[in-house]
């Protein structure tokens, strides 16, 4: 009986032995299903700054579902060649890090710089799609679809034939790609979730045009995630603050504007943040003056609805962000019965982010005010306003907006913060 317990033994080790290495085989193989694959998106060169950031929001959202067949990792588009930007010279690109803190935004998704997918893979990316609307008559029925379309607009990439590459130049690098396409879109971000998932030979995958499709989930607590997780960059946030306690007497304790270090965490109530003793505006000119004629006040008009709002919150300073050029800013100066206060950036400022790095610490100083108003349509106020909403303002601090020459003026939505 005891050779029948040893012969036992033997078969019971044999087959432990079998099934750990068949189960160490599997893991191997899903170890290698899940080794990264990377998006690459991009925006309407014509775009500004601040619909750019909401277009991250929109593909961040993506890669957070694609995330639950495969793992995904964003590439980050420079900064450069911005329309508005007129103190950066064009073909200098600026890094994500260079604007936000990118810890905070791997805690949402994961997030490379595209300098470094080039350090580690080159420049060479498996399928391009550049998306477009459908050019085809509207049947006049909604329906999320994408089809693979002749081009509707130029794209700049050429069709090398000796090596059969799609070549073009993109964030001052040549982009080599094995395949494009053109995809007429009609619907929202995960709209495209079958396309990605469908191709999973192709580890990298270029979406330029990205502004083409909807949020999955705008105002919702998957949108104000991503929002959430775009904190800024230390260093502008120090300037800010430096900024802010020298000049407008304004710091995070006395404002009850502190947050935690995570932004998980932070999840303030409304009516917690005071804001500094100033009001602040944002006061778009150039070229919305124009396109935006009847709904951007006048100097003057833009005066007077400051010296209201100045009496009303028993405050004597302004804080006015403006693309303004310098003259505008004197004309409304001599306007206002107050302090105006604008932010200079220094040289050094300058250099380490160009104009992006200045739009930053406006809106980061307009956010702290004690009551802010900003510019009809105008992203730019957007982000100061879901910057607010982050910190716990009052929702009437927050959501207002200049009048211009229209006798009808609707107040800006309140698109409040969910968790
Ligand atoms: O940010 P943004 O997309 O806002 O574009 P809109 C405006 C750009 O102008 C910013 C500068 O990136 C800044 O460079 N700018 C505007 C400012 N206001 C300020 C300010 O108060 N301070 C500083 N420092 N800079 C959209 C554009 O602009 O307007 C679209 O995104 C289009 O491409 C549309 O042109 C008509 O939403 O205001």
């Amino acid at each position: 009986s005891s050779l029948v317990k040893i012969l036992l033994c033997l078969v019971c080790f044999t087959l432990f032995v079998y099934v750990r290495s068949k189960e160490e085989e599997e893991s191997c193989e899903l170890g290698s299903e899940r080794s990264a694959r990377y998006l690459l998106y991009d925006v309407n060169p014509g775009e500004g700054f601040n619909l750019r950031r909401d277009v991250y929001l929109r593909i961040a959202n993506l890669v957070r579902k694609l995330n639950q067949f495969d793992n995904w990792v964003l590439v980050l588009p420079p900064w450069g060649n911005l329309y508005h930007w007129r103190n950066v010279p064009r073909g200098t690109y600026f890094p994500w890090k260079a604007y936000f803190d990118m810890p905070s935004l791997n805690k949402w998704i994961q997030v490379m710089e595209f300098e470094d997918y080039v350090k580690v893979h080159g420049p060479r990316i498996r399928s391009a799609y550049v998306l477009q609307h459908y050019d085809e008559e509207w049947s006049g029925n909604w329906q999320e679809k994408y089809d693979e379309r002749p081009c509707v607009n130029e794209h700049s990439f050429i069709f090398r034939e000796e090596d059969e590459i799609w070549h073009g130049m993109k964030w001052g690098t040549v982009l080599e790609m094995q395949q494009l396409k053109c995809l007429s879109v009609q619907g929202y971000a995960s709209s495209l979730l079958p396309l990605l998932t469908k191709e999973d030979d192709s580890r990298s995958i270029y979406l330029r045009r990205s502004e083409t499709v909807l949020h999955d989930d705008f105002g919702g607590q998957w949108y104000w995630s991503a929002r959430r997780s775009m904190r800024f960059a230390a260093s502008l946030l120090k300037e800010a603050q430096r900024f802010r306690h020298e000049v407008l007497n304004s710091d995070d304790t006395h404002d009850k504007t502190q947050v935690k270090d995570d932004w998980r965490d932070t999840k303030p109530e409304h009516g917690t943040a005071l804001g500094g003793p100033y009001i602040s505006v944002h006061l778009r000119r150039r070229d919305f003056v124009h396109a935006r004629n009847s709904e951007i006040p006048s100097l003057k008009k833009a005066a007077k609805q400051i010296n209201q709002i100045l009496k009303r919150e028993n405050l004597t300073t302004v804080f006015v962000a403006t693309d303004a050029p310098a003259q505008e800013v004197e004309e409304l100066r001599t306007l206002v019965e107050g302090v105006l206060v604008v932010y200079e950036p220094s040289t050094e400022v300058l250099q380490r982010g160009g104009d992006g790095a200045v739009a930053i610490i406006d809106q980061i100083i307009c956010s702290h005010a004690r009551y802010f108003t900003g510019t009809y349509e105008s992203t730019f106020s957007f982000r100061i306003q879901e910057e607010r909403e982050i910190m716990g303002f009052q929702v009437e601090t927050t959501f207002n907006r200049l009048c211009g020459k229209n006798a009808k003026c609707e107040q800006p939505a309140k698109w409040k913060i969910s968790y």
